[in-house]
């Protein structure tokens, strides 16, 4: 067995973090780095998908739940436009190996990519 990730961690409780969306599926929390006045991580709770490539291959249901629970949470914490961000690979940035979406709302600054 792997060893758990981060979000493993947060989805057992084990660490704490400030979640903002939970259901059967699906957990969203603020980034502990955040890169835009909103920015929350929305990651389904199975670990068994490590980036969206493996996700959009398994359970694409699944993928297209996250884009739902960014749009609800963009909409109720900021004004409803917001970026989807999947770091798919360690030279793109990924450093979760848990698939997870970043989701970013506000004044997001020139040209920045998280
Ligand atoms: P990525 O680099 O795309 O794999 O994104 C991982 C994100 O996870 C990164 O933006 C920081 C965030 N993160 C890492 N550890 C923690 C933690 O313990 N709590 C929270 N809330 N976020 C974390």
């Amino acid at each position: 067995m792997a060893e758990p990730t981060v979000f493993e961690k947060i989805i057992a409780r084990e660490i704490p973090a400030e979640i903002v969306l939970e259901n059967d599926r699906l957990i969203a929390f603020t980034d502990i780095k955040p890169q835009a006045p909103m920015h929350v991580v929305v990651t389904p709770k199975t670990a068994q998908y490590r980036d969206v490539v493996e996700l959009a291959a398994g359970d694409p249901d699944l993928l297209a739940e996250m884009v739902q629970v960014a749009r609800a949470i963009a909409r109720e914490r900021a004004e409803g436009d917001f970026r989807l961000v999947f770091n798919t690979g360690e030279l793109a940035g990924q450093t979760v190996f848990h698939v997870h979406a970043h989701v970013l709302a506000g004044s997001l600054g020139e040209g920045s990519l998280a």
